[in-house]
């Protein structure tokens, strides 16, 4: 069923079908994961994952680390005894864990992001989000347990078509105008050209920017100092933006945690604080990963002269949810 009468400007909304939650994931086809396969020809893997416990704690504002506890049956029984029935000698632990879903490496879902946008197009904007699902009749608060927030759009849909494909890793640490600067369109095309790469439908565009391997080295979170010495994509650039929507490209993954550059966030007014997000999330249904770590696959590429490798990174199977952790693996 079509939600809209006006789709936003460069949006794609409709055009994988009216009722599509998974945006250009469609555009992962057999075809397209087989050559990602091709791509396994080492058998080496690589974690594209940030552990899940920084030293420092928090590291993104209003998102905090893990509370993981042992499951319990009462005050001093243990969750699972089964002695006293029949003299087994099994010994179970479980943990229960308590954490915000897009804490460190994690995907963004189409859920997570929206815009107001008049897609009525009778001169109010109402809150929309990939191809026109709304706020008021596709989300609900969550409630206790497990009750679906995203009623379209959850991050289950993306863990349905499994996340595999040919992942095409790009080094940008240097890539930014200024250097740790914004990346244009002129910039990333130079930093694609020069390792060699190419970007085709389907791909998982993967941006190396140094900022997991700052984490990594220094447990510092989210601060001034850490962003200015990393770049990210310039969401403000217009020939970046129409790239992205020509490219076919499945999603777009960094070890940064917006993939776009933030300065810090500033007010504005009528536009989008992050463009990027806007462009993908909301226009195209690209999903964004973001706070990955590619400190150990990129320098085996490098060596090998390689760019390309098989990516495999689901989400949670979490029906309603609007991120989710990921844990990534390269495959050479
Ligand atoms: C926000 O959009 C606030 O966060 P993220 O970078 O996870 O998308």
């Amino acid at each position: 069923m079509k939600r809209w009468l006006k789709r936003p400007e460069g949006s794609n909304w409709g055009d994988f079908g009216a009722d599509d939650q998974v945006g250009r994931m469609n555009l992962i086809t057999p075809e397209r994961r087989r050559a990602a396969l091709a791509e396994a020809r080492e058998g080496i893997a690589f974690l594209l994952g940030l552990p899940l416990d920084h030293p420092k704690g928090q590291i993104f504002p209003g998102r905090f680390p893990p509370r993981l506890a042992a499951t319990s049956a009462g005050a001093d029984r243990p969750m699972y005894d089964w002695t006293p029935s029949g003299g087994a000698t099994d010994v179970v632990n479980d943990d229960r864990v308590t954490m915000d879903l897009q804490y460190s490496s994690q995907w963004d879902g189409l859920s997570h992001y929206g815009a107001c946008f008049d897609a009525d197009d009778d001169g109010i904007a109402e809150h929309v989000f990939y191809n026109g699902y709304r706020s008021d009749t596709h989300f609900t608060q969550p409630a206790e347990g497990v009750a679906p927030h995203a009623h379209a759009l959850g991050i289950e849909r993306l863990a349905q078509t499994c996340v595999q494909g040919r992942g095409v890793l790009v080094d940008v640490r240097d890539a930014g105008t200024p250097p740790h600067g914004r990346i244009g369109h002129a910039a990333l095309m130079r930093a694609i050209e020069a390792q060699g790469a190419d970007v085709a439908e389907g791909d998982l565009l993967c941006l190396y920017t140094g900022y997991g391997d700052l984490l990594l080295r220094d447990g510092a979170g989210v601060n001034r100092v850490a962003l200015a010495a990393c770049p990210g994509l310039d969401g403000g650039d217009p020939a970046l933006l129409d790239w992205i929507g020509r490219s076919g490209l499945a999603a777009i993954c960094a070890d940064n945690p917006m993939v776009e550059k933030i300065d810090g966030l500033q007010r504005c007014t009528g536009k989008a604080m992050l463009p990027l997000h806007e462009h993908c999330l909301v226009k195209l249904g690209i999903h964004l990963g973001e706070f990955w770590w590619f400190g150990g696959i990129a320098p085996w590429l490098a060596a090998h002269g390689r760019a390309h490798f098989l990516l495999t990174a689901p989400p949670l199977n979490l029906p309603g949810a609007v991120g989710s952790p990921a844990t990534p693996i390269g495959t050479v």
